[in-house]
């Protein structure tokens, strides 16, 4: 398995709010190479299957809802410690705790709608990347 590979999501509000472009340059510049790259709209069957791991939680609808209610911007980035490093610098899940400079603070509005999304595990980044990429999608 390749370990020092990540998944992304540039999410529906950061996509609305012409965030895409500010927020792939952050990701240039912090050293990660783009391995697969494109704009998609999630299905609620989808949104449903990604978060799964949330089904019992209070804020899986919303969070169903927000993330199928427009297109998205998802990636395959690589870098060596690529999960860590890009946890570091998308912050943390709520934006008014994110650190100052990460792309949550700078671009996410609230816990439920926090512009980024970054594979929590060397194992997810995997599953999570080849739920949404296809072999010929990555480069
Ligand atoms: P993260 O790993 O930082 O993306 O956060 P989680 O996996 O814990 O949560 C996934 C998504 O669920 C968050 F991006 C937004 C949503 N969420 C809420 O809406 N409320 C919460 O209290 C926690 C998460």
């Amino acid at each position: 398995m390749i370990t020092n590979r990540t998944f992304t999501m540039i999410k529906p509000d950061a996509v609305e709010n012409r965030h895409t472009g500010a927020i792939l340059e952050k990701i240039n510049v912090a050293g990660f190479r783009i391995v697969a790259l494109k704009k998609t709209q999630l299905s609620l069957r989808d949104a449903e299957a990604f978060y799964s791991v949330h089904k019992e939680r209070p804020f899986f609808g919303e969070l169903v809802s927000f993330m199928t209610r427009g297109p998205i911007v998802s990636a395959i980035l690589e870098k060596d410690n690529a999960v860590q490093d890009f946890r570091t610098l998308i912050g943390s899940t709520n934006p008014a705790e994110a650190a100052e400079g990460t792309i949550r603070k700078l671009f996410a509005t609230s816990i439920g709608e926090n512009a980024i999304h970054g594979s929590d595990s060397d194992e997810n980044a995997a599953i999570e990347g080849a739920f949404h990429f296809s072999g010929r999608e990555v480069f």
